[in-house]
């Protein structure tokens, strides 16, 4: 694997002869251009299984990458605290008109810095600190920012969580309407980050009403398969739905909060000025192009493979006797309980990284062991899709899986060696969007 960039001095010798590619970045600042292009060429070789993670589009790429950047614009399309928003005022309107209708909710606010501040945007919308929140709990799949207690959505709110049954791995709906009836909510998260299941919005919505708390989706892992018709959507059913941009959505690394017309003013007010200050309109142009794509059949038809693929993926590691929680998945997601393998997540986890093949350790519910060093891993399968890997590689990726959590059990180094050439050569089959290496 050969890390340098074209025009950057090597260790053993002169600069290749070839353009830089980063030219203007290489002249200026080699070494970072070098961790950059050694960045490049890793996400090209390596079997990407992270669930939240993607390859975006040179478009969205290259559109992130603007002179937007170098603007500042407070405040909102016509209601700026600086002038000179002529362009900036058209690039926000057309990706909060965009998401409007690829989501089919009526308002749309794209500023959210990423998934955390957008929820915690949340909570300064519709609550004051010390009021109740009810969220899926960390370990049972939920994020952070559902009012965990690490987290200031848990030390400045009053968290209340709900998991997942211990016999079916499931979200158990009559729990939450106990729990939201009990502790009376003013914010029912829905969602998480770990959730390999069908989100059941409309069931959440009937506690919600019933209830008098705000729904919010958090779809941030599963906005992708939701624009692309591969999940129910969370509209009409939520008041708010919370997302990031870069995970199936294929965007740039941002976030949205989208939501019905009652709650559009209080959603504005909370991200800018009650949280934020000026937007990234580089990156809010990226998101209008990624939207721009997601709304095309050919990106339906990615969020329907990414689905498949998992679902392949999730028989085959059955097979091969790994534990899934809740067995199997509806969406992109894979939890593997690694218990029965007699490996903690991080051991595999780390040992696949070595053969080019990464993923994270997670929790699983009812984890006996502690949060970074746990007993599963968490996998999934939009950025091999957005390579264009088909369900019938599904049987070697669970393989390689196999064999490299056996061999990281025995020590079996040279196995581990032999899959990450495997892997490559696969990588090298198929070119990810994108990336300037093959
Ligand atoms: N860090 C994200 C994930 O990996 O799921 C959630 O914020």
């Amino acid at each position: 694997m050969t890390t340098h960039a074209p025009g950057i001095p090597t260790a053993n010798g002169p600069a290749p002869t070839t353009a830089p590619r980063h030219p203007a970045l290489a002249s200026a600042d080699p070494d970072l251009a070098a961790l950059v292009v050694a960045e490049e060429q890793l996400q090209a070789d390596t079997l990407r299984l992270i669930p939240s993670e993607n390859y975006v589009s040179a478009a969205v790429l290259e559109a992130s990458g603007t002179v937007l950047q170098n603007k500042y614009s407070e405040g909102y399309p016509g209601k700026r605290y600086y002038e000179g928003q002529q362009i900036i005022d058209q690039v926000e309107t057309l990706a909060a008109e965009r998401a409007r209708a690829l989501f089919r909710m009526d308002h749309a606010n794209v500023q959210p810095y990423s998934g955390s501040p957008a929820n915690l945007a949340v909570y300064m919308a519709f609550l004051k600190p010390g009021d109740t929140v009810l969220g899926m709990g960390l370990p049972m799949g939920g994020h952070l920012t559902h009012g965990w207690g690490v987290s200031a959505t848990g030390s400045w709110f009053r968290g209340v969580r709900y998991g997942v049954r211990r016999d079916t791995g499931r979200v158990d709906l009559d729990e939450v309407r106990e729990l939201a009836l009990a502790e009376r909510p003013k914010v029912i998260f829905c969602g998480g980050t770990a959730v390999p299941r069908t989100i059941d919005f409309a069931g959440f919505a009937e506690i919600a009403r019933e209830t008098g708390a705000v729904l919010v989706a958090d779809v941030a892992h599963i906005a992708g398969l939701i624009a692309g018709g591969a999940h129910p959507s969370p509209a009409p059913y939520a008041d708010v739905v919370s997302t990031t941009t870069h995970k199936t959505l294929r965007g740039p690394r941002g976030a949205m909060l989208l939501s019905t017309a009652e709650h559009a003013r209080a959603i504005d007010r909370a991200v800018f000025p009650g949280l934020q200050g000026g937007p990234h309109n580089q990156t809010t142009a990226a998101i209008a192009v990624a939207l721009r794509e997601a709304a095309t059949p050919d990106f339906s038809a990615y969020a329907h493979q990414v689905v498949t693929n998992a679902r392949a993926l999730g028989d085959e590691l059955s097979a091969r006797g790994f534990d899934l929680v809740s067995g199997g998945t509806d969406n992109h997601l894979l939890l593997i309980d690694l218990t029965a393998k007699d490996v903690p997540g991080k051991t595999a986890a780390k040992a696949l990284d070595r053969a080019g093949i990464v993923v994270n350790h997670n929790t699983v519910p009812y984890d006996p062991r502690k949060p970074f060093d746990p007993s599963g891993i968490r996998i999934g399968t939009p950025a091999l899709t957005s390579r264009g890997i088909p369900a019938a590689a599904m049987a070697a990726v669970a393989q390689w899986i196999d064999q490299v959590v056996e061999a990281s059990r025995t020590g079996d180094e040279s196995t581990i060696t032999r899959i990450r050439s495997e892997v490559k050569a696969l990588m090298d089959s198929h070119p990810a969007p994108g990336l300037p290496v093959g």
